[in-house]
């Protein structure tokens, strides 16, 4: 992996100016790229929740933990169709299924189902993501024929702390798995969580690797830890609230065509803070009342939120009236 130096000292200067400056530099930047005042609304469904073989110390669904999360199998295409159709009628323009698996393989019948799920689902007119773990260039390639706009895997935090966080794959793994999905010609979304007791370096170490893909990832997820009783991480405290609101504003200033996503943790963040957020760039979220395990803002809520800050839910793509 070749790393320059070069953007880990600009990072380092864009990060640590006046918090003013910085917020009026990544202001500049959104205004630019994002001249509108749209929010993406994009909806989680965990289609095959738990019982996962890895031991990522921050997840529910690992079988190694006793989080309380049983394991279960693959949703049936009906159920998983009748959910996305809600996700749409509640103003989702983007679908993201996940699953708790390390990865997927050609060859096995949940794969194929899974293939099959994404084709019905496409029908729907929202994009497309999925987030299935490890892939390789077949699986990808029969992804996006399936109709999948992007593949959703995080790389979480900086290479060097990867390892503290979890031992069952590398951070290698991961990087190899969006090397396939780009070789494809999915779209990445790829970003971290915030609060694994990572120093401000990492998170910054973290970013330069997402400067570094190429393309530059469509989407930018930035999770707060959300602690899950039973795993490693269960103690841990959350992460100052200016420090999410700089790391936000940063990502938009390094990733200006990326969408920057307020995913996991909304729970724990007052409005003034998401719109703190969403001033710093963020123009997307995890929107309905779960995402795959654990709660998120009520729907209701979220939208009377965007309202009050004078921003509006994103419309399709390809036209579809928004029912909201
Ligand atoms: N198994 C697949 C994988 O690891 O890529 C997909 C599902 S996994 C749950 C997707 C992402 O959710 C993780 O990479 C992590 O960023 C986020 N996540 C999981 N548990 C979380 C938690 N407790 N708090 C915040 N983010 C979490
Ligand atoms: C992402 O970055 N966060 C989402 C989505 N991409 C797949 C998942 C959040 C999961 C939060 C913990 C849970 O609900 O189990
Ligand atoms: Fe499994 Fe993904 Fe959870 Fe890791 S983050 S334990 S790979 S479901």
């Amino acid at each position: 992996m070749h790393l320059t130096q070069q953007t880990y000292a600009e990072l380092q200067r864009i990060y640590n100016q006046p918090l003013f400056d910085l917020l009026h530099e990544a202001r500049s930047v959104h205004k630019i790229h994002w001249p509108h005042t749209e929010i993406q609304l994009c909806t989680l469904l965990s289609v095959k929740t738990g019982g996962c073989s890895e031991d990522c110390s921050y997840c529910a669904q690992s079988a190694r933990y006793s989080t309380g999360v049983q394991a279960e199998k693959l949703m049936s295409i009906e159920d998983v169709l009748e959910k996305a159709k809600k996700a749409r009628e509640n103003g989702s323009t983007r679908f993201c299924m996940g699953a708790a698996w390390k990865g997927i393989r050609d060859g096995d019948k949940k794969f194929e189902q899974m293939l099959e799920i994404i084709r019905e689902v496409g029908q729907l007119g929202m994009e497309v993501c999925v987030t299935l773990g490890q892939v390789g260039p077949v699986e990808a390639e029969k992804l996006k024929a399936a109709g999948v706009t992007a593949y959703s895997h995080n790389i979480d935090t900086s290479p060097e702390h990867y390892s503290n966080i979890v031992s069952t794959h590398t951070f290698q793994d991961r990087l190899n798995t969006i090397a396939a999905v780009q070789q494809a010609g999915m779209s990445v979304c790829c970003g971290g969580i915030l609060g694994l007791g990572e120093t401000v370096k990492d998170r910054l170490r973290m970013l330069e690797v997402l400067c570094n893909f190429h393309p530059a990832p469509e989407s930018v997820p930035i999770n707060c830890l959300v602690p899950i009783s039973g795993t490693p991480l269960q103690e841990s405290p959350p992460v100052d609230i200016f420090e999410i609101v700089r790391l936000i504003a940063t990502t938009r200033i390094a990733l200006p065509t990326s969408k920057v996503r307020l995913a996991a943790g909304r729970t724990g963040l007052s409005r003034e803070t998401q719109a703190l957020c969403f001033y710093a760039g963020a123009n997307s979220m995890f929107y309905g009342n779960k995402l795959l395990t654990t709660p998120n803002p009520a729907a209701n809520e979220d939208l009377y939120l965007l309202k009050l800050l004078d921003l509006t839910p994103a419309p399709f793509q390809n036209n579809t009236p928004l029912p909201i």
